[in-house]
C-alpha cells in the first residue's frame, strides 16, 4: 500500500520536474546573447564554436548520464526503503559478498567513465588545436583590469576598466559586466588569444565564446575563437585575484571587417592590407636597389677596364657599391 502511494509520490515529482524542465527550456529560449540573464538556468547560448562544442558534451553526454545515474541511484534507494524495512521484511538475510554484482558494480562504472572522457578528450583536442589566426590578441591581467594588444597590427595597451554603475546605466550596458574600452575583434574571423598576466593569477573568460583560460605572469597561454555574430559579449575575470577581482570585466566588441580596420587605425595601427601593401612596396623597393647595384658595379667595372691605371678606382673596388663607395674617397683610402 505504502509502495503504491510513493510511486504516486515519484510519478507525480517526475511531472513537476518535467514541466520545470520545459519552463527551463524556454527561458533558454529568451536568453539574451553574450551575457547572463535574469531567472534563466542552463549555459549560455553559444556564440562561437568551442562553446557549441562545449554545450553539446553538457546536454548530450554528461547531463543524460548523471540523470540517470541520479534516478538509478533514487529507485535503489526507494525500492529499500519500501521492500526491506522492519515491517516488509522482519527476518533478514545473513549473507554478504556476492562476486558477480561486485564486478558489474566496479565494471560499470569505469565503461561509463571511459565513454565519458572518448568525448571529453575530443573537447579538449578542440581546445588544443587551434586553427590558423587571422588576428593575434595578447590579453594581459592586471590588478584589476585587462590591458589588450595587438602584436602585428602595431597597437598597444589598451587598457579596459570596469565602468562605475552610473555610466553602464547611461550607457545601457549590464554593470560589472561593462568597461569602458572593449576588445575588438571582426566578426567571422580565427581569434587567437595570447593569455598572461602582470602580477597575480588572473584568467580570460568569456562563456559566450567557451573561453577559460588561466592569465599566469610570466607564461603565455593560448585560446581562440571564432565569433559567429556582430556584437558584444561579456566575460569576467574568472581567478581569484585579490580585493576587486570583481571589477575587472571582460567586453569583446564584435564588429565588420571594416569596423575592424577602422578601430586599429584610430588607434594608432596599421591593418593587414596596409601591412601588405607596405610589404609589397619594400619588396619593389628592394629589388629596384638591387637592380641599381648591379647596373652601377657593372658601370664601375667597365670604368676601370678603360681608365688608364693611375686612377684611385680599382677594379676590385667595383665588386659591391659599399666598397666603390669607400674607394671614391681619395684621402681616406690609400689607392691600391
Ligand atoms: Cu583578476
Amino acid at each position: 500500500m505504502g509502495f503504491r502511494r510513493l510511486i504516486k509520490t515519484s510519478s507525480i515529482l517526475a511531472g513537476m520536474a518535467m514541466l520545470s524542465g520545459m519552463t527551463a527550456m524556454s527561458a533558454f529560449a529568451a536568453d539574451t546573447l553574450g551575457q547572463p540573464t535574469d531567472g534563466a538556468i542552463d549555459l549560455q547560448p553559444a556564440a562561437a564554436p568551442l562553446k557549441h562544442d562545449a554545450i553539446f558534451f553538457h546536454d548530450v553526454i554528461l547531463m543524460p548520464i548523471i540523470t540517470a545515474i541520479t534516478l538509478l541511484v533514487l529507485a535503489l534507494l526507494i525500492w529499500i526503503a519500501v521492500r526491506y524495512n522492519r515491517k516488509s521484511n522482519p527476518v533478514p538475510a545473513k549473507f554478504s559478498h556476492n562476486t558477480v554484482v561486485e564486478i558489474i558494480w566496479t565494471v560499470v562504472p569505469v565503461l561509463i567513465l571511459v565513454f565519458i572522457a572518448f568525448f571529453s578528450f575530443s573537447l579538449l583536442r578542440k581546445y588544443h588545436d587551434m586553427p590558423k589566426p587571422d588576428v593575434v590578441v595578447k590579453a594581459t591581467g592586471f590588478q584589476w583590469y585587462w590591458a589588450y594588444d595587438y602584436p602585428e597590427l602595431g597597437v598597444e595597451g589598451v587598457e579596459s576598466r570596469v565602468l562605475t554603475e552610473e555610466d553602464a546605466k547611461k550607457a545601457g550596458k549590464p554593470y560589472l559586466l561593462a568597461a569602458d574600452n572593449a576588445l575588438v575583434v571582426p566578426v567571422g574571423k580565427v581569434v587567437h588569444v595570447k593569455v598572461t598576466a602582470f602580477d597575480v593569477i588572473h584568467a580570460f573568460a568569456l562563456p559566450a565564446f567557451g573561453l577559460k583560460t588561466d592569465a599566469v605572469p610570466g607564461r603565455l597561454n593560448d585560446t581562440w575563437f571564432k565569433a559567429e555574430k556582430v556584437g558584444t559579449y561579456y566575460g569576467q575575470c574568472s581567478e581569484l585575484c585579490g580585493v576587486d577581482h570583481a571589477y575587472m570585466p571582460i567586453e569583446i566588441k564584435v564588429v565588420t571587417d571594416a569596423e575592424f580596420d577602422d578601430y586599429i587605425i584610430k588607434a594608432g595601427g596599421k591593418t593587414k592590407a596596409m601591412l601588405a601593401t607596405e610589404a609589397r612596396a619594400a619588396q619593389t623597393q628592394a629589388a629596384a636597389d638591387a637592380a641599381k647595384a648591379a647596373a652601377d658595379a657593372e658601370a664601375a667595372a667597365t670604368a676601370s677596364a678603360t681608365a688608364p691605371a693611375t686612377e684611385t678606382a680599382p677594379a676590385a673596388a667595383a665588386e659591391t657599391p659599399a666598397i666603390a663607395a669607400t674607394a671614391a674617397v681619395p684621402a681616406a683610402t690609400p689607392a691600391q
